[in-house]
């Protein structure tokens, strides 16, 4: 059956239990996905998975990995390109599938011949033997997965990254098989499911094209009203037109982006210049102190009831028990009364309701009921009716005889990051998260007794050598965009020129009026992964932080 499109993972997590070699490819999903993770633990513990981690940091998950390669941030498409050109020249590859089942491999076998290993060990840092190894690794298993996360996709090439990994899968017909699939692990609980719903710009519930003529009839039928003709924005174009004046309001639900947004003090600005702003959220952030209206929303994981979808596609229901305090509302309500004021009907009496509606959309969800999930207790998506007994991993058309829509290779090569270390601005620096905190700290860092409750600067010791720097000593750190400060942390996982911050403690230490705004013209994500800073000492008493003020003010 035909598969619509919000990005998913191909495969189930007791696949990655269930593999040979599982690639985690600018993934910390010990830290980020720790259930996920334990699957690949049992997979690594019991069924012999050899795991390959490429990351430039050494992370704790190194340990039980096979081989780790301490890519160079940034070089990612010289090291898939490299791994492919062995491939090729070993013949390692999967010649059957790649002539049945995609197009377009001339021109990738021509852009990787440029990568021999011992050139692209001179990008990626990553020694031309290692290379060899993990690519025969990856070719030669009966099975093989690659996972990625942030490492890959927070790059002003994110897209060209992706198509570099997904490349590998088709050369070596990794793809469509139970155990061998492509997987962008989702950020949070329901990023999967949000996309889903249609919270995304070029998309209507369920992944349809917004403008694929069978689902505008469809959606008008549903509905009653047209679907609007042209595509909504993506948050980055959003800001573009915020700075043309073009969008003078914004209505944000569940977001911080005035501390997760990269280069904050231009963002401030933008917020700043807004006429109108509404914020719905369960916690009181700094966007919200700069909104006209607040909402108070009940969501918070107990409060809520709905259904969530995981990153294996699995739609799953929860249940609220207990009610929400104060004047907080759920998000669907709110809304319902904000389209009613504008003149509308609608009378959604639960979230079970909506769900109704979703499966009227969409064949993905068409047979998963409320009833069914009650006693199946989750059921994987796409799952056309009812007797359907959902998707375990995707694309298995590829492995059909006539291959009726191929596959096409997107050559790509190697870029460096926008913002290069320089004599000026001499260490990179890179961005990401820790265990116990979450995303922009409005979640977690109130929460005092967690060890490590702060920001660090993280840094190699041959670094801190030179700049006479000690554990606890606080830097200052400067971008062309602007200063915070932070404690030294010393760091074995980090190679010299390498720094590591966090952005889970923007109230102290705002990480993100560092970042750069250079953003991947596809995806609109920003190189969050690496931007060139220098670092000073700073005086322990002064942390500076950059005061946020209140829209109007
Ligand atoms: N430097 C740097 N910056 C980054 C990144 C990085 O790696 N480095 N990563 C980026 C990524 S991947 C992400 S996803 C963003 C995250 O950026 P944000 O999404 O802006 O950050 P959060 O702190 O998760 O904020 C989520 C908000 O939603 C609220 N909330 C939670 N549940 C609900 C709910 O059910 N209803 C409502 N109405 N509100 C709710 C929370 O209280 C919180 O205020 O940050 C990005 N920024
Ligand atoms: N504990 C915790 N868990 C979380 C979150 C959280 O804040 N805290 N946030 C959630 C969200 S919204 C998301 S999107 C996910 C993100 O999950 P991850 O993507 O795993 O998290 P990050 O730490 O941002 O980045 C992952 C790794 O990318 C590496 N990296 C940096 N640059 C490069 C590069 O150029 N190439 C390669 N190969 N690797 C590179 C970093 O060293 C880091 O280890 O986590 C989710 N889970
Ligand atoms: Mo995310």
């Amino acid at each position: 059956m035909a598969v619509f499109g919000t990005g998913a993972t191909t495969n189930s997590y007791d696949e990655m239990e269930n593999t040979d070699v599982l690639i985690a490819w600018g993934s910390n999903t010990q830290e980020c996905h720790p259930i996920i993770f334990n699957h690949i633990r049992r997979g690594i513990k019991n069924n012999g998975t050899k795991m390959i981690v490429i990351d430039p940091r050494k992370i704790d998950q190194t340990k039980l990995a096979e081989k780790w390669l301490p890519v160079r941030v940034g070089a990612d498409i010289a090291l898939a390109n490299s791994m492919a050109q062995v491939i090729i020249e070993e013949e390692l590859y999967d010649e059957e599938f790649v002539s049945r089942a995609t197009e377009h491999f001339n021109q990738y076998k021509e852009c990787v011949k440029e990568y021999p290993p011992e050139v692209a060990e001179g990008i990626t840092g990553v020694p031309a033997e290692d290379i060899r190894e993990v690519a025969r690794m990856y070719a030669k298993a009966d099975k093989a997965i690659i996972n990625w996360t942030l490492g890959i996709t927070e790059h002003h090439n994110g897209t060209e990254n992706v198509f570099a990994l997904i490349n590998l899968a088709l050369l070596t017909g990794h793809i469509g098989k139970y155990g061998s699939g492509l997987n962008p692990l989702r950020g949070q609980n329901n990023v999967q499911g949000g996309g889903d719903m249609g919270a995304l710009p070029n998309r209507l519930t369920g992944g349809w094209d917004y403008d694929d003529p069978k689902a505008l009839e469809l959606f008008k039928n549903v509905w009653g009203v047209p679907v609007p003709e042209t595509k909504g924005k993506h948050q980055t174009e959003m800001l573009a037109a915020m700075e043309q004046k073009e969008i003078k309001s914004l209505y944000i639900i569940g977001e911080n982006p005035v501390q997760s947004d990269a280069d904050g003090h231009h963002i401030q600005k933008l917020f700043n210049d807004l006429e109108f702003l509404v914020v719905q959220d369960i916690l009181m952030t700094k966007t919200a102190q700069m909104a006209d209206v607040v909402l108070p929303a009940a969501a918070s994981w107990a409060e809520s009831d709905g259904t969530v979808t995981n990153s294996e596609r699995r739609v799953q229901r929860v249940r609220s028990i207990v009610a929400p305090p104060g004047e907080a509302r759920h998000d669907h309500e709110i809304l319902q009364d904000i389209a009613n004021a504008m003149g509308l009907d609608w009378n959604y009496q639960s979230a079970g309701e909506i769900w109704d509606e979703v499966r009227l959309l969409s064949p993905n969800f068409a047979g998963i009921s409320y009833d069914r999930l009650e006693k199946e207790g989750g059921i994987q998506w796409p799952c056309p009716d009812e007797s359907h007994p959902g998707t375990g991993f995707l694309h298995d058309r590829l492995w059909e005889k006539n291959v009726t829509k191929k596959v096409p290779f997107h050559p790509t090569n190697y870029q460096a990051p926008v913002e290069m270390p320089d004599n000026d601005y001499p260490f990179q620096l890179t961005t990401g998260r820790r265990l116990s905190f979450y995303n922009t700290g409005v979640q977690t860092q109130d929460y005092k007794k967690i060890k490590d409750n702060e920001e660090f600067l993280e840094i190699s010791q041959e670094d801190a050598d030179e700049l006479g720097f000690e554990n606890g000593d606080m830097a200052r750190i400067i971008s062309r965009r602007g200063h915070v400060t932070a404690k030294v942390k010393i760091s074995k996982k980090l190679y010299k020129g390498l720094l590591f911050m966090t952005f889970h403690f923007p109230d102290q230490t705002d990480t993100n009026l560092l970042t750069i705004n250079a953003t991947d013209p596809l995806a609109g994500t920003a190189e969050f992964k690496a931007c060139a800073v220098k670092i000073e000492r700073a005086d322990r008493k002064q942390r500076e932080s950059s005061p946020v003020s209140a829209h109007g003010d």
